[in-house]
C-alpha cells in the first residue's frame, strides 16, 4: 500500500469556542483539519508515480454567484469517493479547476460595467472558500482555470492542431441567432426552438462560421459508446440517439426530360413501389434549374418566399402547417415506371439525408396528411396481417409490419425480407445505394462574443486563412474594450486587436474576431490538470498517459449529450494525432440526482436557495456533508429538508459523546462483546460493498449508526472488552472519515492515533468474525411448519436429527410413523417426510 509522505502533525486539540452550547465544537476542529490537511498536503497528488493511480474528477464549476447545497452534492461526493480511494491506498489524483469563460460575465458586464475578468476571478475567489468550508479536499496546485493567457493558448493551439488536420473549417451556413444573447448558437444549444441560456426565440441567420468536423467521427463516436461499460445506461442511450445513426437507401429518381436524376434517401425502400409523388427542399441547390421553363414557376417562387419566413424549429414542429407546391415537373418511380408528380414542401430540410423524399403516403404519416391536402395519389403496398386494407378506406398511414402488395416480384413476401431484396436490386441495377445518416451535425464553434478564446486564425487577401504561428501564441484577448449593449463584439471596435500582418506574407491581414465556444475549453481542461503549469505544451503525453482514462468522473445530467459527447470526440482525435493513445477519456462515469427544495430546482428567482454558509456556520460541514450523503440514493433527485440535517448533527454528537466518554463506559444493555465484534465485521463487509458498488453512501451511513446503536448497548466490564471496544470505535472512525473527514481526524486522535485517520488504511473485515454461533431452524413435516430449534452452527446432520426428533413439539408428531425422508437446509430448514 502506498503510503503518502505527510508531513508530521504538530497541531493541538482545539478548546471548544464561547457560545450557545454545540454537541461538539465543530468550528474549531474542523478550521484544525482544513488547515492540517493543507499543510501536510494530504491532497497533493504524486504526478510521477502512477502506480496504483485513481484519477477522481468532478465536472468543473462554471464561476457564477455562490454555491447552494445542491451544487454541494456534486463535491461531496466526488470528495468522499477520493477519499475512500487514499486510505484503501491508491495514489489519488482530485484536481479541481473553473470552466471560466461565458456569456454570463459578458452580459453582467454590459450590464453593470465590471469587467467579466473582474466579476470572474472575484466568483472564483468566493467558490474557492465555499469548497473548502465544505472540507472538499483539492489538489489546488494543479488547478486550471479556462479564462487565464497559460490554459487558453493551448486551446488555442489544439484549434490549430484540428484546423491542420482538416477538422477546423470556416463555410456560410444558415445558423442559429439568438438575438438576445448577440451570438450564434450551436445546435445542440437550442433547445425546442429557444436559446438554452436565456429562453429567446431563436432565429436564423446565414452566417461565415468555423466548424469542428465532428460528423467524422460520428461512427467511432456510435461504436465505442458500447465499450463504456461503467457509464449509466441512460446516458448512453442519450448519446446514441443525439448521434442518430439511421440505415436507408439512396435512390436516383429519373428527372421526365432531364439527363441527372434526382436522388433521395429513405429508411423504407420495401415501399418504393407505393412512392406517388416526391418532395424537395425548398433550399435544394436544384430548385431555381427545374422551375426555370416550368409553368408553375411564380408560384413556386411565391412559396420559397413564403417558407424563408419560417425557422427550421417551425418547419419541423407539429403545430406548424405542412406545406407544399408542385413544381410542374414529373419523376419516375424506378419499379413502377410510372410519371409521379415532384413537389416542394417545408417539413423537408436541406441538411439532412439528399434533401428528397420519395413520399409514400400509404405507410407514412407525414405523406397520407400530404397527400390528402393536395389530392395526390394514395398506393397502398403492405397489406396488415390482421385485416385486409385497401386504398379508398385508409384513415390514416398504415405504419406497422405486414405482407407486401401490389409490389410486382416482391408480393407475398414479408416488408422486411423486401427491405433486403429490394435494396440489392436497387444496388445491382445501380439506381439505388446502401448507406447510412447521422443526425448529428458539425459542431459550430465560432462565438461573435468577447469573452473566450480568440480563435487563433489571420485573414491575408494574397494568401486566404493562416493560422497564427505557434511562437504567436496566444492570442491574447485585450482588456481594454467597451461594453456596449450594441450587439456586437468588442473585439470588432478595438482599435488595434484586428491589425495584423499575414505571417506568411507579412503584408497587412486581419484577425479572427470570433471567439470559440466553450465548451471548446471544457473539452479538453481533463488533461492540462496533469500539467497545469506547464508553459512549453498543452500537457505531458507521458504523464497523460499513465494517469488516464479518468477513472470516476462525477457531474451533473445536464451534460450527458453536450459535454461528454465533445471531450469524447477531443480524445479520438487526439488519439489520432498521436498525442494520446487512449481514445476514451472517461472509464467510469455518476451523474447525481439534483437536490430540490419545495419540490423545485433551486433557483435565485424561486427564492428557494439553501446557503450552505449559515449551516456550515450552526451545525459544520461533517453534519452538512453527512447530511447530503445520507438523503438518498445520489444518483436520484432529493428533496432538501432542515429536519434532516439536525439528525445528522445528533449523529455526530453522539458520536462525540461516545468517544470521550469510551475510557470510562458503562452501557447497560444486553450486546456482549461476541455480538459487538460480529457487529464491527458485518458493518465492516456491508459499507465496503457500499462503496466497491458505487455511491450508495446511503446505505453505508446508516450501517454506521446501527454499529453505534450496538456500542451504546454494549456493557463493558473486563479489560479484554476495553480493548475491544477501543477497537471497534477505530474502525467505526475509519469507516465514517470519508464522510465526515474532519470529525474522524480528531477522533481518530482522540483514540490515541498519531497519523492522519486517511493513512490508517480501509478497515478489513474477518469473514470468520461475521458468522452467529447459533441459528434458528424451522422445521417442517410435510412441508408445513411444526417447530422451530436453535443450534449451533454448523452442526451436523446426525446430531440435528436427534434434536429435531427429541424436541417436545415434534415428537408426538413423529411417534410411531415411519421416517422416510430427512432433507435438510442448512442453517435454514429441516423437512421431514413421514
Ligand atoms: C420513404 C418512406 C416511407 C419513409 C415510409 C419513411 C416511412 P430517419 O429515420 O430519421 O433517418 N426523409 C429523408 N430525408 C428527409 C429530409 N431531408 N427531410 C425530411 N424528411 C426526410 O428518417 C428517414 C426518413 O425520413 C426517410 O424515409 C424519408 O422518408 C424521410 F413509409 O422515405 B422515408
Ligand atoms: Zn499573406
Amino acid at each position: 500500500m502506498i503510503k503518502r509522505a505527510l508531513k508530521p502533525l504538530t497541531m493541538t486539540t482545539p478548546t471548544p469556542m464561547n457560545g450557545p452550547k454545540k454537541s461538539y465544537p465543530f468550528d474549531a476542529i474542523e478550521q484544525k483539519w482544513q488547515a492540517n490537511w493543507k499543510k501536510t498536503g494530504l491532497f497533493h497528488a504524486d504526478l510521477e508515480n502512477a502506480q496504483k493511480k485513481y484519477y477522481c474528477l468532478v465536472m468543473f464549476p462554471y464561476p457564477s454567484a455562490a454555491l447552494h447545497v445542491g451544487h454541494g452534492r456534486n463535491y461531496i461526493l466526488g470528495d468522499a469517493v477520493a477519499r475512500y480511494q487514499v486510505m484503501r491506498g491508491l495514489n489519488v489524483f482530485s484536481p479541481i479547476g473553473f470552466d471560466a469563460f461565458g456569456l454570463p460575465a459578458e452580459n453582467a458586464a454590459i450590464k453593470n460595467g465590471i469587467h467579466p475578468k473582474v466579476s470572474t476571478f472575484k466568483n472564483i475567489e468566493q467558490m474557492r472558500k465555499q469548497l473548502n468550508s465544505w472540507g472538499v479536499g483539492y489538489d489546488w496546485e494543479r488547478e486550471a482555470i479556462s479564462c487565464t493567457e497559460e490554459y487558453y493558448k493551448w486551446t488555442q493551439w489544439l484549434f490549430i492542431q484540428f484546423y491542420n488536420k482538416g477538422l477546423a473549417y470556416r463555410k456560410k451556413a444558415n445558423v442559429n441567432w439568438c438575438p438576445s444573447c448577440q451570438t450564434v448558437l450551436a445546435n445542440e444549444q437550442v433547445v425546442n426552438g429557444k436559446c438554452e441560456r436565456c429562453d429567446s426565440g431563436v432565429d436564423e441567420r446565414d452566417l461565415e462560421q468555423w466548424f469542428f468536423k465532428i460528423t467524422e467521427y460520428a461512427d467511432r463516436l456510435l461504436q465505442d459508446i458500447d465499450k463504456l461499460e461503467h457509464w449509466p445506461e441512460r446516458v448512453k442511450t442519450m448519446q446514441k440517439n443525439w448521434i442518430g445513426k439511421s440505415e436507408g437507401v439512396e435512390i436516383d429518381f429519373e428527372i421526365v426530360d432531364d439527363k441527372t436524376p434526382l436522388r433521395c434517401y429513405t429508411t423504407r425502400c420495401d415501399t418504393l413501389f407505393g412512392s406517388t409523388f416526391m418532395v424537395m427542399a425548398p433550399e435544394h441547390p436544384r430548385v431555381a434549374e427545374l422551375i426555370a421553363s416550368s409553368s408553375e414557376k411564380s408560384k413556386v417562387n411565391a412559396f420559397l418566399t413564403k417558407v424563408k419566413k419560417q425557422t427550421r424549429f417551425d418547419r419541423l414542429s407539429e403545430a406548424v402547417e405542412k406545406e407544399g407546391v408542385f413544381t410542374g415537373r414529373y419523376v419516375m418511380n424506378p419499379m413502377t415506371g410510372k410519371q409521379i408528380p415532384l413537389w416542394i414542401a417545408n417539413y423537408v430540410l436541406m441538411d439532412y439525408g439528399t434533401g428528397a423524399v420519395m413520399c409514400v403516403p400509404a405507410h407514412d404519416q407525414r405523406d397520407f396528411e400530404f397527400a390528402k391536402k393536395y389530392q395526390l395519389p394514395i398506393q397502398l403496398v403492405i397489406d396488415s396481417p390482421q385485416k385486409s386494407l385497401n386504398n379508398t378506406e385508409l384513415e390514416a398511414a398504415y405504419t406497422e409490419a405486414g405482407t407486401m402488395v401490389n409490389s410486382g416480384d416482391f408480393n407475398g413476401l414479408s416488408n422486411q425480407q423486401a427491405m433486403e431484396k429490394i435494396g440489392a436490386y436497387l444496388e445491382s441495377k445501380k439506381i439505388g445505394k446502401i448507406t447510412s445518416h447521422f443526425r448529428l451535425k458539425d459542431w459550430l464553434i465560432s462565438r461573435q462574443r468577447y469573452w473566450g478564446a480568440p480563435i487563433p486564425m489571420i485573414y491575408c487577401d494574397a494568401c486566404g486563412i493562416v493560422p497564427v504561428p505557434e511562437k504567436d501564441l496566444p492570442v491574447k484577448l485585450p482588456e481594454d474594450v467597451q461594453f456596449k449593449p450594441t450587439g456586437v463584439s468588442p473585439l470588432a471596435e478595438h482599435a488595434s486587436f484586428k491589425k495584423v500582418d499575414c505571417p506568411k506574407c507579412q503584408k497587412p491581414g486581419r484577425r479572427e474576431i470570433d471567439t470559440m465556444d466553450t465548451f471548446v475549453d471544457s473539452s479538453w481542461y481533463y488533461l492540462r490538470y496533469l500539467s497545469s503549469k506547464d508553459a512549453t505544451r498543452a500537457f505531458d503525453s507521458k504523464v497523460v498517459n499513465q494517469w488516464l482514462p479518468v477513472d470516476q468522473y462525477i457531474g451533473g445530467v445536464e451534460h450527458a449529450i453536450l459535454h461528454l459527447l465533445y471531450s469524447r470526440f477531443f480524445t479520438k482525435v487526439l488519439f489520432d494525432l498521436k498525442l494520446i493513445q487512449f481514445e476514451e477519456p472517461f472509464k467510469r462515469l455518476f451523474t447525481q440526482g439534483m437536490i430540490v427544495k419545495d419540490g423545485a430546482k433551486m433557483s435565485k428567482s424561486k427564492g428557494n436557495v439553501v446557503s450552505p454558509d449559515e449551516l456550515i456556520a450552526q451545525y459544520g460541514a461533517d453534519t452538512v456533508r453527512l447530511y447530503t450523503l445520507f438523503i438518498g440514493p445520489p444518483e436520484k433527485d432529493a428533496e432538501w429538508n432542515d429536519k434532516g440535517v439536525e439528525g445528522a448533527y445528533r449523529f455526530l454528537g453522539r458520536l462525540w459523546r461516545f468517544i470521550e466518554g469510551i475510557d470510562a463506559w458503562k452501557a447497560e444493555g444486553q450486546v456482549t462483546a461476541k455480538d459487538i465484534d460480529r457487529k464491527r465485521h458485518e458493518t465492516i463487509h456491508k459499507v465496503t460493498t457500499d462503496m466497491e458498488q458505487g455511491f450508495r453512501f446511503n446505505t453505508a451511513i446508516s450501517r454506521c449508526m446501527e454499529l453505534l446503536n450496538e456500542i451504546y448497548l454494549f456493557s463493558v466490564k473486563t479489560e479484554e472488552e476495553k480493548k475491544l471496544l477501543k477497537d471497534v470505535a477505530q474502525d467505526l472512525v475509519r469507516l465514517l472519515a470519508p464522510f465526515v473527514p474532519h470529525l474522524a481526524e480528531e477522533l481518530w486522535q482522540k483514540l490515541g492515533q498519531k497519523d492522519s485517520v486517511f493513512q490508517s488504511g480501509w478497515p478489513i473485515y474477518d469473514p470468520k468474525k461475521c458468522q452467529q454461533d447459533e441459528v434458528e431452524i424451522a422445521v417442517q413435516i410435510l412441508g408445513k411448519v411444526r417447530s422451530r430449534i436453535t443450534v449451533p452452527v454448523g452442526c451436523e446432520e446426525s446430531a440435528l436429527k436427534e434434536v429435531v426428533l427429541a424436541d417436545h413439539k415434534i415428537q408426538p408428531l413423529v411417534a410411531g410413523k415411519k421416517i422416510r425422508k430427512f432433507i435438510v437446509v442448512p442453517g435454514k430448514l429441516v423437512n421431514i417426510v413421514v
